[in-house]
């Protein structure tokens, strides 16, 4: 269906990147993603036989067929996205007819700028206007998350889809997953000489869906150790105050009855805790130096959150930690690694006119190393998700 004249809808949606405030979403924490210009659309024609057929520019086999009703399990792999978006739809009681959904998209896969969910919002965009449903950006974002969550069956957060959903030209995203609110807040990176650089190291994803199941099991078992039922719940305290509670034997809150063994030696899940407390600290100074009109001095929290990802979180490998060093060494401002970690890309801060210079740095160091010659874009903070053009 690469005809457009004949859909009835084209739902668009962008990836992301985060700029700081990573593994923080699903602890009720805050985030501070924006979305970049590369896109995904979901050109929708509706059907009336309540079947959807789904193609992508991306594959070369041809259309996959499943009812409107699917349960999960019933489709797998990349359309187990769109049906999931069908089926949290449906799950939550709105009625979706039929369609052939026809996917295309300049948003990088596997390289961490959220690919998955630029499908989900594009078809959720796109299904909300055809069945006059009027989601607002938020419980679209919602239904995103439970459509991975439950059909795809991939624990992630909202950071995401609410990335998606909430993008804004010239903005980044202030979540603040306990409210389940986005704020956009200012960043004009051109108007401060500033290129926030995005390069993707190309490593692949090795044991990524396990190892961000057990940081999440690990951040909950702490949680339930110190008696919260978030970690958000002791971001107030001094952290080193709530790491010590979780020494063995310490005093303090009583383990609650039932509290399961840790998955992680007491160490590890005390690091665990302390980069998620120390990256929220990070994301609210870096809003505040947003606010304040000072980007360029947000660099050394990125790498400040960098450090702690590598060491106390340990969801970086060696492709990220190079591509860092290497960015730093060749005069950026600050750099991280941006998502779930395991592979995928950094950000890197820079002044303008360094952009190009860093970029040959990290190649260089990547020859170096012997890996994959890494791609690279710039960040421009972008619109969210939305119709691109309305019925006809
Ligand atoms: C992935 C997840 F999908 C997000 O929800 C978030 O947890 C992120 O990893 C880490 O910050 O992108």
């Amino acid at each position: 269906m690469s005809d457009v004249t004949t859909v009835d809808v084209v739902g668009s949606a962008p990836g992301r990147v985060n700029l700081i405030g990573e593994h923080t979403d699903y602890n009720g924490g805050f985030a501070l993603p924006l979305a970049i210009p590369h896109r995904t659309t979901a050109a929708v024609r509706r059907r009336d036989d309540r079947i959807v057929t789904a193609t992508s520019s991306r594959r070369d086999s041809g259309p996959v067929e499943f009812h409107v009703d699917s349960e999960p399990g019933d489709v797998t792999g990349w359309s187990a996205y769109v049906a999931g978006v069908f089926w949290a739809l449906r799950h939550a009681g709105y009625d979706v007819p039929g369609a052939d959904v026809h996917i295309d998209s300049d948003v990088p896969s596997g390289a961490g700028l959220s690919s998955s969910a630029a499908l989900e919002c594009s078809v959720l965009v796109a299904l909300n206007a055809l069945a006059g449903l009027e989601l607002d950006p938020t419980r679209s974002a919602l239904l995103a998350q439970q459509a991975e969550n439950e059909y795809v069956r991939a624990p992630t957060g909202l950071m995401d889809q609410m990335a998606a959903m909430h993008g804004r030209d010239g903005h980044v995203i202030l979540f603040d997953a306990a409210d389940v609110n986005a704020e956009p807040i200012p960043c004009d990176l051109a108007g401060a000489g500033l290129t926030l650089l995005i390069i993707d190291t190309r490593a692949p994803h090795r044991h990524a869906d396990g190892e961000y199941g057990a940081r999440r099991r690990s951040c909950e078992h702490a949680a339930r150790r110190l008696g919260v039922s978030s970690l958000r719940d002791v971001q107030d305290e001094p952290v080193e105050s709530v790491v010590g509670r979780l020494e063995p034997g310490a005093s303090g809150e009583p383990h609650p009855e039932g509290t399961p063994l840790s998955p992680d030696t007491p160490d590890v899940t005390r690091r665990r805790v302390r980069h998620v407390l120390t990256e929220n600290g990070r994301v609210q100074e870096t809003v505040q130096l947003l606010r304040a009109g000072r980007i360029r001095d947000v660099g050394p929290l990125l790498t400040a959150s960098h450090v702690s990802l590598r060491d106390d979180y340990e969801v970086t490998v060696p492709q990220l930690d190079v591509a860092v060093d290497a960015a730093l060494h060749a005069g950026a401002h600050g750099a991280r690694m941006t998502g779930g970690g395991f592979g995928g890309s950094i950000i890197a801060l820079v002044d303008t006119e360094r952009a190009e210079a860093v970029t040959a740095a990290v190649r260089q160091a990547f020859t170096r190393y012997g890996f994959a010659t890494p791609d690279a874009f710039v960040a421009v903070p972008s619109a969210g998700a939305g119709v691109v053009s309305p019925s006809r």
